[in-house]
């Protein structure tokens, strides 16, 4: 590198310093989160590239030595001297900071990248990268460390056709992991490709000892997408779905009605998950429910008492995909995935009421579906709220309204306090023994809650169960939870290491799952981990939580010594010994629930708890068999 520095070299050590010094602020995290951002970095510039009608294929690549590369067949980054800064466009691209607004001006109609931070980060932060670019009838190659250049553009030679390589290795300096997960990357590689028709997206790993290799496609795109989401559900009829250019701006939707309770809508602005929603989510929101209304209305089919079905009534049951790309995209909210730009809303409204309108006209049959699943869903929730007002008097006429069989705790304060759900009355008497009286709350559980996923609210709301517990939480549930009132912090699931347990354990976090989302997602609910094995030795006792752990406790030993006990349930152990191995504070182990990925966990619970017996089946026997520990 030359030693004279001008000023612009200078602008771009200080950029890189900024990058390396907060890397954070530009991807996030320096932990898992990160590492995969840099990746999809360099995957939505080629995306991008694709998305301007030029590149057909991406193809990213993880190599042994920690290394990833992303290839496309564009058009190549340009080459040519960048009149202001004086260096070849596409150095000026790999190293300041924010290049792409300053240089891509008219470059691209539509762009991608939560972040948006661009491929100069990324070259930040690697400890190498490697940049080739086809173009003009010559391969070209810039190296970098760090993010400063120590190979200028240079010309390797004559090649046919276009496109650009980008190859890094991640700096482990900055990193706290350094390995990228396969399962990670394919998800959001097979959500790009659902959200660009006709994309080719190749992950390749060449990591283990046999490369694999995996090609995403879909020339369907988003209708695809729902087919894919609702692959293992019975659909009411087929996906309808509606693409257009209006203002500039790209719509596309796809939808279809199951016969499942849920709603799974996912909205996306410029290839970004908007999980915030905005305004292409509610002009979609508004669309369909007032499309709905209306046919249903000149067709007589409302009764007078359904007058009008709410737009959550009509979200019951309903698979969708709402993708829209435009110039100029207004990011808001908490983590900047709501869409702001209010035309959306009305372009949005417009083209899909007009093509449901037209659907429902042509097809009076399924037409009547849909609005009897509409209905349903309208009657049941007046059912739920009707219900829910009467044990709302009785718990005024009653005092506290606390259920009886919750043994509750002495302190007050949530922040403090745990509330155990324990199978049966034997274990709850048991916990109830073993237990903090200060801190900790017990409400045992008899028998089998309902399955949420099979039953509908009004149903669900019958259950003696399923009322207790919700009482006990102090939160409400479905469209009227409250966080606030929620009476305690640590809502821990205790249950025996046997089949039933296990069922129960699904069923109380699908509950939660389906009708108190928050408490999943701000990392309430927890499951406790009895030990599977009690060794004793003479008077010495040890735990053990897996076969592992046994193994290390009679290791070097002769087994003979010691006495093995297995538990099976919770009843086998004493209170005290509950306490010292699953309820105490130090000594215990609880897993937290975490659902990382919302579309991957649906479809976990719908082939768990859904009526596809084959789809529950093939998920046992997959989890069965594989030893990974799937956080729900
Ligand atoms: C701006 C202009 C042109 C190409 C690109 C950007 C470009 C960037 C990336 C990043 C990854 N792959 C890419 N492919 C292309 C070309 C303008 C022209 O040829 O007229």
């Amino acid at each position: 590198m030359s030693n004279n520095y001008t000023g612009e070299q200078i602008e771009v050590l200080r950029g890189l310093e900024a990058v390396r010094k907060r890397p954070g602020m530009y991807i996030g995290n320096t932990s898992e989160r990160g590492l995969h951002q840099l990746v999809y970095e360099a995957v939505d510039n080629a995306v991008d590239e694709a998305m301007a009608g030029y590149a057909k294929h991406v193809t990213v690549v993880l190599y042994k030595d920690g290394a990833c590369s992303v290839e496309d067949d564009g058009r190549g980054i340009p080459v040519e001297l960048h009149a202001e800064e004086k260096l070849p466009a596409v150095e000026v691209v790999m190293t300041i900071l924010h290049a792409g607004a300053k240089f891509g001006k008219g470059g691209y109609k539509v762009s991608g990248g939560l972040h948006g931070v661009g491929i100069s980060v990324v070259n930040a932060l690697s400890e190498e990268m490697t940049t080739r670019v086809k173009r003009d009838g010559y391969l070209w190659e810039l190296k970098f460390e760090r993010g400063i250049t120590t190979q200028r553009l240079k010309k390797l030679g004559k090649v046919e056709g276009t496109g650009t390589f980008q190859w890094f290795k991640p700096d482990a300096t900055v990193f706290e992991v350094l390995d990228f997960h396969w399962d990670i990357l394919q998800k959001r590689l097979r959500e790009l490709a659902f959200l660009n028709r006709g994309l080719a997206i190749t992950l390749r790993d060449e990591r283990g000892e046999e490369p694999r290799q995996r090609e995403y496609r879909y020339d369907g795109g988003i209708i695809s997408f729902v087919e894919w989401l609702n692959e293992k559900k019975d659909p009411l009829h087929p996906i309808v779905s509606t693409h257009n250019e209006r203002d500039g701006i790209d719509i596309e939707v796809s939808l279809q009605y199951t016969d499942t309770y849920n709603e799974l809508i996912y909205s996306y602005a410029n290839n970004i998950s908007t999980t915030e929603g905005g305004m292409h989510l509610l002009g979609f929101r508004t669309a369909v429910a007032n499309a709905v209304n209306a046919y249903a209305k000149k067709r007589g089919i409302l009764k007078e008492s359904d007058s009008t079905l709410s737009t959550d009534d009509c979200m019951e049951g309903l698979t969708a995909v709402v993708s829209v790309k435009l110039t100029d995209p207004q990011f808001e909210g908490q983590t900047k995935t709501k869409l702001g730009n209010a035309r959306v809303r009305s372009l949005v409204y417009g083209l899909l009421n007009e093509r449901l309108e037209f659907f429902f006209e042509e097809n009076p049959k399924y037409a009547r579906a849909i609005i009897d699943k509409c209905s349903q869903a309208h009657r049941a929730r007046e059912a739920a709220k009707k219900a829910r007002d009467l044990s709302r008097r009785k718990n005024a006429l009653e005092g506290s309204g606390l259920p009886g069989k919750l043994v509750d705790c002495k302190n007050q304060d949530p922040g403090l306090s745990e509330l155990f759900l324990v199978e049966g009355d034997s274990a709850g008497g048991t916990a109830k023994g073993g237990r903090d009286p200060n801190t900790q709350a017990i409400l045992p559980l008899r028998g089998k809650i309902i399955n949420v996923e099979k039953a509908r609210l009004d149903k669900v709301l019958s259950n003696e169960e399923i009322r207790t517990m919700i009482t006990a939480l102090g939160t409400g549930f479905g469209d009227e939870f409250n966080e606030q009132k929620l009476r305690y912090h640590k809502i821990i699931i205790m249950t025996d290491a046997d089949v039933d347990g296990s069922h129960i354990r699904t069923l109380l976090l699908t509950f939660f799952y389906r009708q108190m989302r928050p408490l999943v997602d701000n990392g309430y609910v927890y499951i406790a981990q009895p030990p599977l094995y009690g060794v004793k030795k003479g008077k010495k006792q040890w735990w053990a939580f897996n076969e592992a752990e046994l193994r290390d406790i009679v290791a070097g030993s002769d087994p003979k010594e010691f006495t093995i006990q297995q538990y099976k349930g919770l009843g086998e152990m004493d209170a005290e010994q509950l306490a010292q191995t699953t309820m105490e504070h130090g000594n215990r182990r609880l897993k937290r629930i975490t659902v990382e990925d919302t579309i991957e966990a649906e479809q976990i619970f719908t082939d768990l708890m859904g009526d596809k017996v084959e789809a529950r089946k093939q998920y046992i026997f997959e989890y069965a068999k594989s030893v990974k520990n799937i956080d729900l």
